[in-house]
């Protein structure tokens, strides 16, 4: 399997987040991408190959304008305003109270186009953004081209992001961006499944009116763990999107029995919606090392997983998401991409 990776994706780096009541360094970090990239080597996964340069044109499709702006112009605002460190939100509108302005203050515009402060930008984010961003495409290109399966290593990732916000590492939704690509490009149908802990809120909201692009989301309970305010069972599209959002929330201390069945049930719906493509937001923080979550999978059930995809016989785009342990990144995410090639040439 081809993975797509620019080292300018690296460019994000050293930027901070609170975390249980300190300042530390962000969980979203280089070494997740370097350990994946070792690991792949090490397994002989197949060549990784740069990103062709992408236009914005999709990006624009799934995203407002000024949000895309915004993100391009963050850090020199911030630079501008003489600051320093990391760019983060202090201040927000508030639910239901919110005066529909177009704010100067940096300050203001970081917390209108956010839903948290552990999305921090530095100098470089912009461009790695971009560059993740490029990968999305390049590898959703790819399947268009003919290959069957295709990593896209994503960092930063992308699922939290949404129509006009950042939010939990996420600045612009790759999968999303890479969906609308593979619809352009003559899909029919997309499913987007997301296997990582946290619910995908931002794939949610982008999609949640359409029909054309399924979205299944297996993760931790919201009232237990962040986004907090979106990922319920309940919240299953409107209008044309009615039916085609799928929330499976899952308790504290999840295992392997747990979580698969609820996989069986994600599987039984894309089945049944029959896409073309089916994106997998991977993220591997469901592995009982994650520092920053509370689900119990050990490293031999991500070729378990992998093997599961390659069973849908569709064409399958892996882009990834979250996973922190990152000593143990590489040894899941790999799995996961190992055990779906196993099982293909089955
Ligand atoms: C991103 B992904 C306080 C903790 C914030 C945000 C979690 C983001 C997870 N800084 N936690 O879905 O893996
Ligand atoms: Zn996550």
């Amino acid at each position: 399997m081809k993975t797509i990776f620019s080292p300018r994706q690296q460019e994000h780096q050293g930027q901070f987040e609170f975390y249980n009541g300190a300042v530390v360094e962000g969980y979203e970090n280089t070494s997740r991408a370097t350990f994946i990239l070792s690991r792949i080597e090490e397994v002989g996964l197949g060549p990784v190959l740069a990103p062709r340069p992408q236009s914005l044109e999709t990006a624009e499709r799934i995203h407002t304008t000024a949000y895309v702006d915004f993100l391009a112009s963050a850090w020199r605002l911030w630079r501008e305003a003489g600051r320093m460190g990391t760019a983060l939100p202090y201040a927000w509108p508030a639910r239901g109270r919110y005066k529909d302005v177009a704010p100067d203050s940096i300050d203001a515009l970081l917390g209108l186009y956010s839903i948290d402060a552990s999305t921090g930008f530095v100098d470089g984010t912009w461009e790695a953004v971009n560059a993740s961003h490029d990968s999305a495409l390049t590898a959703a290109d790819l399947i268009i081209e003919g290959e069957q399966a295709c990593f896209a290593l994503c960092r930063p990732p992308g699922h939290h992001a949404g129509t006009d916000f950042n939010g939990g590492y996420c600045f612009l939704n790759n999968a999303a961006i890479a969906a609308q690509r593979l619809l352009d490009a003559g899909a029919s149908r997309v499913t987007i499944l997301d296997i990582d802990y946290h619910h995908g809120n931002g794939t949610q909201e982008i999609f949640y009116e359409r029909g054309d692009v399924q979205v299944i989301s297996l993760h931790a309970d919201p009232r237990n763990d962040y986004p907090f305010f979106a990922g319920y069972a309940d919240e299953r599209g409107s209008g044309n999107g009615e039916g085609y959002n799928l929330n499976i929330p899952l308790p504290d201390g999840t295992d392997w029995t747990q979580w698969e069945r609820a996989l069986e049930f994600a599987l039984a719906g894309i089945r049944q919606f029959g896409p073309d493509v089916v994106i997998i937001s991977l993220g591997v923080d469901t592995f009982e090392g994650d520092p920053i979550s509370r689900f119990r999978l050990s490293h031999s059930h991500f070729p378990l997983i992998g093997a599961r995809m390659a069973g849908l016989a569709t064409k399958t785009l892996f882009v990834l998401e979250g996973g922190y342990a990152v000593e143990d990144v590489g040894v899941n995410v790999v799995g996961v991409l190992s055990g779906y090639e196993e099982a293909t040439r089955r």
